[in-house]
């Protein structure tokens, strides 16, 4: 049995030894030789590996600034001058919102994020984001959506908004124009380059643009710089999946080129984002362990006295293991409370902060606010070699906003600020404002020749000019492209073959085009396969950054798999938001890059506009351009994979993206002429749209082109097949899409043997387009009345068309009944509304009632609502048709 005395001397011993390791660690450490001291660890960390004897795992720093201050680069800018700019800054974002909200209530802003922000983006704005010039391609940078008053007031100080402008925030209808809540490209193309307010988005959306700039070099298509994508985000967005989802694609593909900064204020909407924890810490866990380069920015300059004296960590172990909710609660308490709740536990922290008034010590300072701090930084993060950087910056939401904002709960959503608070504010910032006046909180721009201006932009200057700043700097194509898709109106000649097949072969096609060959990106999610496009692995490649460092097993057969430096696939793997995200880089290359880069993303289309569909609006917003292809569409036409699988939606979620334009071709030609098109329009006319189009994986003899359908199949609907004898009594007008087009065709041909009855076949591209079309004439004739009304496209093409009207798509019911209104009739619509289901295509139809034999059931129906046959020919027809009138309804099954 071990004696007490026994332990306590065994502990004595210990504490011995453990002491003789850390003095001899210092000496190599005051030694000056710090490298030496990692790699002494670094040897007995494998040591102890080897010789079986456990090393706590952490992913964990101490909770201390990353950058030693003896280590910190020195500050080049004048500083005070700097604040002074910033205090500006931060007086005209306040002014926006609480000026715009006196004059409309309701019309909200934010004014906490960016006062919590201030220091990160000015030390940005002076020393490092570079503006796109001819000689330089320029920093890429993705700002927080909700700072955007911030960045707005910079562009106010720079020369670059009027004060109108400003006046009219978020009033966008004002005669002399306002400015978007967010960054939104589409609305201030001028201005913004990428949307970033829908939470997660931006970093993900970040990750992919500094890989694809990486792509670019790669290939060829620009020249290799050390421009740098920044992402700044907030520390409640980093809980967004898509926030972290694709941080180790970052690291494994060393993205030195990517930094992202997240502004921990702590807080987020509602409240704390870590209460009972350490956003900061689980932060730089999740970085560390993912490899990238993490920077924390926790603890001002004045706290730098406080850490020399910290000798045995005892201040640094009880700042770490003070929980986020207690930082927030240090911020909108005395002094007195911060000393005895933060300093107070230990006789020995108290006597460290003794000299320090009570005052001074609830404003030490936080690393986030400090410019010193966040330019070290900043210049450690663009200086780092062979990983990304996240640099974790603590600060305080609402700073400088009085004690009703800062720190408070409420502060996010805080939109007005009491006169008291105001001249606090001006105080507190040193603004030169008229006292009579701060109550107004009017805009304020020192004269142009202030030091201020002067000095702001002299910085920017040197930058290479003003950022955020967006500008197209592309030139049009020039080619047509008529031969490349030539070969495609002809038809298969019998041959079986699916959409998705005559897509792939006209991509391979492209891809060895002399013009547009080199600015195709193919983008796949780990689907190649599915789409029969294993065959341009081999011939232009997949892209990696390594080329390929192993023999892959099949390199023994003709399509092996390729990887290669200057390959041309993205193959993202299993993931629909980063290979969007791709897509959405590669669409704005354009502007970003000032090269058209032409991007096909083809995915499985029920994980598209369903999985990824707010992916697909920004890119809408981005103003991109490309093709979207969803492969395996429709929902009784993918056989066998069921409920999870089988979209019968995407078209309906198309509805809403206003650039997207949505076709569900039938036929190779319909396909061929829409992709020849969409290039001409994209990239020769240089419009701003993007193409959602639906293969399918059917095989069937693809016809050739009838005469003059050209312009039909782009405005959406086409006479593909008329009735073999019009002069029958019984008439119809049958409208399909995609592979229930092929049943429509049938059910033309069932009509015509067995009822007699006579009907033209129409091939219905795009309900979208038609849906679109006939809302435009609308439009227009409600505010022309006194003019000759607008006809909508669909309304002319069925003007002289007689008889009943069927329509039958693998897409809910909803897309024909959408622009049924523009008919000349009533329309009986056929669409496979309910959840699918794992079975064969006729099963599927079967069950869908979309089938040959449901749409002859639906004209002859129709037939007999017009009085034109008997109600006896129909219930005789279900019996011929061997449809089972009770079968279950698929719409609650
Ligand atoms: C996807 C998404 N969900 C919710 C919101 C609404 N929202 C806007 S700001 C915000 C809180 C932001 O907190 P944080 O990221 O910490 O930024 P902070 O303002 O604190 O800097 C929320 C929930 C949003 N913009 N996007
Ligand atoms: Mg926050």
């Amino acid at each position: 049995m071990v004696t007490e005395p026994a332990i306590h001397s065994l502990e004595i011993e210990e504490l011995d030894e453990i002491s003789e390791w850390i003095e001899s660690f210092d000496a190599v450490v005051k030694g000056g030789k710090r490298q030496l001291a990692s790699r002494i660890l670094e040897e007995l960390r494998s040591r102890a590996l080897a010789t079986g004897v456990r090393v706590p795992f952490t992913a964990n720093t101490p909770f201390l600034n990353s950058i030693h201050v003896s280590q910190q680069a020195a500050f080049p800018g004048d500083q005070e001058l700097e604040r002074k700019i910033k205090s500006l800054v931060r007086w005209n974002a306040l002014a926006m919102v609480v000026r715009a909200n006196r004059v409309e209530h309701n019309i909200g802003g934010h004014i906490s994020t960016y006062a919590s922000a201030a220091t990160l983006f000015e030390v940005g704005f002076n020393h490092f984001l570079r503006a796109r010039s001819e000689e330089f391609e320029g920093d890429t940078v993705y700002f927080q959506g909700h700072a955007a008053p911030g960045i707005y007031a910079r562009a106010f100080l720079e020369g670059r908004l009027s004060a109108q402008k400003l006046e009219n925030f978020r009033r966008e209808m004002k005669p002399k124009g306002g400015l978007s809540s967010y960054p939104h490209p589409w609305l201030m193309p001028d201005f913004w380059e990428y949307p970033s307010v829908s939470m997660g988005l931006s970093p993900i959306m970040a990750i992919y643009q500094a890989r694809f700039n990486r792509y670019l070099e790669d290939r060829g298509l620009k020249p290799r710089t050390d421009a740098k994508v920044w992402a700044f985000l907030g520390d409640g967005e980093t809980d967004e999946p898509e926030a972290l989802g694709a941080i180790t694609l970052a690291s494994r593909e060393h993205l030195d080129n990517l930094i992202f900064v997240v502004n921990c204020n702590l807080q987020r909407l509602d409240g704390p984002v870590r209460g009972n924890g350490n956003i900061i810490q689980e932060l730089e866990a999740a970085f560390r362990g993912a490899g990238w380069n993490v920077i924390k920015v926790i603890f001002g300059s004045d706290w730098d006295p406080l850490f020399e004296q910290d000798v045995d960590g005892l201040l640094t172990k009880r700042l770490g293991e003070m929980v986020d909710g207690e930082y927030q609660k240090s911020v909108v308490e005395s002094g007195a409370y911060v000393r005895e709740h933060v300093f107070g536990p230990d006789p020995r922290l108290l006597k460290m902060v003794e000299h320090i008034p009570d005052d001074r010590l609830r404003a030490l300072r936080q690393g986030g606010h400090d410019p010193k701090k966040v330019y070290a930084a900043y210049k450690a993060a663009v200086e780092h070699k062979g990983s990304p950087t996240v640099i974790l910056a603590r600060t305080i939401k609402g700073y400088g906003l009085g004690e009703a904002a800062e720190g408070r709960n409420v502060t996010h959503q805080q939109k007005k600020v009491d006169e008291d608070a105001l001249r606090h504010f001006g105080e507190r910032f040193g603004l030169a404002i008229r006292e009579d006046q701060i109550a107004e909180v009017p805009f304020y721009r020192p004269p142009e020749d202030s030091p201020e201006i002067r000095y702001l932009r002299a910085c920017r200057e040197k930058l290479g000019g003003y950022v955020p700043r967006r500008r197209v700097r592309s030139k049009p194509l020039v080619g047509h492209r008529k031969e490349l898709f030539e070969e495609f109106l002809a038809g298969s000649e019998g041959r079986e073959v699916s959409t998705t097949m005559a897509f792939v072969a006209m991509l391979r096609k492209m891809l060895r085009d002399p013009e547009i060959g080199k600015l195709v990106v193919p983008i796949v999610p780990d689907e190649a396969r599915t789409f029969g496009m294993e065959s341009l692995f081999r011939l232009v490649g997949i892209y990696s950054s390594q080329g390929q460092l192993y023999e892959p097993v099949d390199i023994n057969t003709l399509l092996y798999y390729k990887e290669a430096k200057d390959g041309q696939i993205l193959e993202e793997g299993i993931t629909e938001a980063g290979s969007m995200s791709s897509f959405i880089a590669a669409g704005s290359a354009y502007a970003t890059h000032g090269i058209n880069t032409i991007p096909f993303f083809i995915f499985y289309s029920m994980f598209g506009l369903q999985r990824v569909s707010d992916l697909i609006w920004a890119a809408a917003d981005t103003r991109c351009r490309g093709f979207l292809l969803g492969g395996t569409a429709g929902r009784t036409t993918l056989a066998g994979e069921g409920l999870q699988h089988q979209d019968g939606n995407s078209h309906v979620l198309a509805l809403p993206i206003p650039t997207l334009q949505a076709y569900d071709p039938a036929f190779a030609y319909e396909v061929a002429v829409i992709i020849e098109d969409g290039i001409d329009r994209m990239y020769n006319k240089c419009e701003s749209i993007f193409y959602y189009i639906t293969v399918m994986n059917e095989p069937y003899a693809m016809p050739p082109m009838p005469a003059g359908s050209r312009e039909g199949i782009l405005k959406g609907m086409y006479r593909c097949t008329p009735a073999g004898h019009p002069q029958s009594k019984l008439r119809a007008q049958l409208f399909g899409s995609g592979a229930i087009l092929r049943e429509v065709l049938r059910a033309q041909e069932i009509l015509a043997e067995k009822y007699d009855v006579a009907a033209d076949v129409w091939s219905v591209t795009s309900y979208k387009a038609l849906y679109s079309d006939g809302i435009e004439a609308e439009r227009w004739n409600l505010l022309h009345p006194g003019e000759t009304p607008r006809v909508p496209y669909l309304s002319q093409c069925l003007a002289e068309a007689p008889g009943v009207l069927v329509a039958a798509t693998d897409y809910l019911k909803a897309l024909p009944n959408l622009v049924s209104r523009w008919m000349p009739r009533r329309l009986a619509a056929l669409g496979t509304d309910g959840f699918g289901r794992s079975e064969s295509r006729a099963s599927l139809r079967d069950f869908f009632e979309v089938d040959a034999r449901f749409i002859t059931l639906a004209t002859l129906h129709e037939l007999q609502r017009e009085g034109k046959i008997q109600a006896s020919v129909v219930q005789q027809a279900i019996r011929d048709l061997d449809i089972d009138a009770e079968k279950a309804d698929p719409l609650t099954t």
